[in-house]
């Protein structure tokens, strides 16, 4: 038996399906016993004494030596093409490529090739120390999946801009369910697996359909866009079902506090689950929420910066040369309704209304999801705003205020640009994190360094905060423009005094930190004590430090209860 696997492998006494009503999701107390006394059979192992439990304790924090036999397998819509000279158009593959390069794992996702029957795993291709497995999903429901549910009803919805979502198709969320079916019958094929790492909105019941098919390793999901307070989220068809289905997973991270808040407020308003020290326990067993802030790996950027005012000195003076004079602002983004391209050149053109030629912007904008009707019409929006600003403040000897490059740049060209720029501009209307903002930051010239300009409700302006950026409301060019202004006036020091400080919090958090630490959460969710330490069971704490005091008993949604009559309350 799965030493990590206590929870899951005791036979449910009322099996809970998928499908289950969320009332059926609270557990009574006796069947929550006979739980505990039917685990307790199957796992007595009365040699083990404490120094088991240090040993589990241990495999469990070093997910390296326990994945050792078995590989971490990550899980995403779509997989990074690992080529250096193409640009990493995304932040889920900005991320999640140095983490499977160097840990080992295989990443799995979607080919982008579609098959005609049912899902096709491919064979597995080597990238780094890690391996790439790339499934062909079925063409029947991939496109009501991607383009219909996934992008037109839960993007618009998690970034809490309900007027962007589609009409709600039925057919559309029956095709999401099939495809993270045929995605989690793929991982099932897959040999040597281990814990499953799930990535984004594209696939919150996938972790369900893989126990469905009896698969005991620890799942953990995090969500790289925001999640949005229950009022919001009653919008989403299914919504129920969708986070009934995510308590299959040991371990849910968000990117901030007020995510991670929004989905246990969630839980209480739509199912009536409480939750305790941010823990959720319902018959599917026990769900840890957590915040991961996700990192970028500073030291390449600051590298990739230095190395690129070099490499790649000709195309940026000839960039420089077409400021004519001007501070340069950047902004880099995928062409995407959320990410508020639209207000900055608005305040952009405010700026140049007050001080004429005074500030060029470049903004790099990758197409992204053209397919989908608010996309296209987004991306034309945003070239007549580029052309109405480009012609009422250019100049007669050819300087046009907005370079929009649609094109792909390298990295190293990106860095490059970041740490040319005086400003970085960062104004999406919502954003889960935003690694643009903390690329730029990177880049800087500690003796010189640009300001940058956030939005208040990107994920960055928790951890880099208003004394460091300038945030701003991104729903206001006017608050923009005032923004842009002062960053373009500060003085060196005072840039200075802003940027050390969030310097220090990228290098005390990398990426690689990120994932290190979702990990090694995700070893401690799973439960991994011998037979005499049932009562703890359901909860992780693998040690007395970590031990919930237990006091008077209290009601822990009616569904906990310690073995000898005694009920956890979990330490607040
Ligand atoms: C999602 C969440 C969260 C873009 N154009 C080029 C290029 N990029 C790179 C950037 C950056 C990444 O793409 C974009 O990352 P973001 O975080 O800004 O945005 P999303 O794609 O929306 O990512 C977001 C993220 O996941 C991670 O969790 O932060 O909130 O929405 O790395 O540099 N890179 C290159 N050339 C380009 O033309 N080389």
């Amino acid at each position: 038996m799965d030493p990590f696997n206590v929870m899951k492998s005791v036979p449910a006494a009322a099996p809970v399906t998928s499908r289950a009503r969320p009332e059926q999701l609270k557990m009574n107390q006796a069947d929550f016993e006979q739980q505990l006394s039917q685990a307790a059979l199957g796992r007595a192992r009365p040699a083990d004494g404490p120094h088991v439990v240090l040993a589990q304790r241990e495999a469990a924090t070093g997910m390296e030596s326990q994945l050792s036999d078995e590989k971490l397998v990550v899980v995403s819509n779509r997989v990074s093409t690992f080529d250096p000279s193409k640009p990493k158009t995304g932040g889920l593959a900005a991320a999640l490529e140095p983490v499977v390069e160097r840990s080992g794992a295989v990443w799995t996702g979607s080919s982008g090739t579609l098959s005609e029957g049912s899902e096709r795993l491919n064979d597995l291709k080597r990238h780094g120390t890690g391996q790439v497995a790339k499934i062909d999903l079925p063409a029947a429901h991939y496109d009501s999946f991607y383009y219909g549910f996934a992008n037109s009803t839960l993007w618009p919805a998690f970034h809490s801009l309900t007027e962007r979502m589609s009409p709600s198709e039925e057919a559309h969320y029956k095709s999401y369910r099939e495809i993270n079916c045929s995605m989690a019958r793929a991982l099932s094929r897959l040999k040597n697996r281990g814990a499953i790492w799930v990535h984004d909105y594209h696939f919150l019941p996938l972790g369900d359909e893989l126990r469905e098919l009896s698969i005991q390793q620890p799942i953990g999901f995090f969500l790289h866009t925001p999640w949005p307070r229950p009022d919001v989220m009653e919008k989403v068809p299914h919504h129920h079902e969708l986070m009934e289905s995510m308590l299959a997973y040991d371990l849910v991270g968000f990117q901030t506090r007020s995510d991670l808040d929004n989905f246990l407020c969630c839980l209480q308003a739509h199912l009536g689950l409480e939750s305790k020290s941010d823990a959720v326990i319902s018959a599917r067993g026990l769900t840890r929420c957590q915040t991961f802030p996700i990192g970028i790996d500073p030291k390449q950027f600051v590298d990739y910066a230095v190395q690129s005012l070099a490499t790649h000195r000709q195309e940026i003076s000839s960039m420089q040369d077409k400021l004519d004079g001007t501070k340069l602002a950047i902004g880099v983004d995928r062409l995407d309704y959320t990410k508020g391209i639209d207000n900055r050149i608005k305040a952009l053109d405010q700026v140049l209304a007050d001080k004429p030629h005074s500030i060029s912007l470049l903004q790099i904008g990758t197409p992204s999801r053209g397919d989908i009707p608010a996309y296209s019409e987004y991306q034309s929006d945003i070239d007549s705003l580029v052309s109405d600003v480009n012609r009422k403040h250019g100049t007669d000897q050819g300087w046009k205020p907005v370079l929009y490059e649609k094109g792909h740049v390298s990295q190293m060209q990106l860095a490059g640009l970041y740490r040319t720029a005086e400003v970085g501009l960062v104004t999406p209307l919502r954003d889960g994190m935003n690694l643009v903002a903390k690329e730029y930051v990177a880049a800087q010239d500690p003796n010189d360094p640009g300001v940058l300009i956030l939005s208040k409700f990107a994920g960055a302006a928790e951890d880099l905060n208003g004394n460091e950026a300038l945030h701003v409301d991104p729903a206001s060019p006017d608050d923009i423009a005032t923004a842009i202004s002062t960053a373009t006036e500060m003085p060196r020091e005072e840039r200075i005094e802003r940027w050390r400080p969030m310097m220090d919090k990228l290098e005390a958090y990398t990426i690689h930190d990120w994932s290190k630490d979702f990990l090694r959460e995700l070893g401690h969710s799973r439960v991994a004590v011998p037979a005499d330490q049932f009562r703890y069971l359901g909860f992780g704490w693998l040690n007395e430090a970590e031990m919930p005091s237990y006091e008077t008993p209290e009601e822990l949604n009616g569904a906990v209860k310690h073995v000898q009559d005694t009920r956890w309350v979990l330490p607040s």
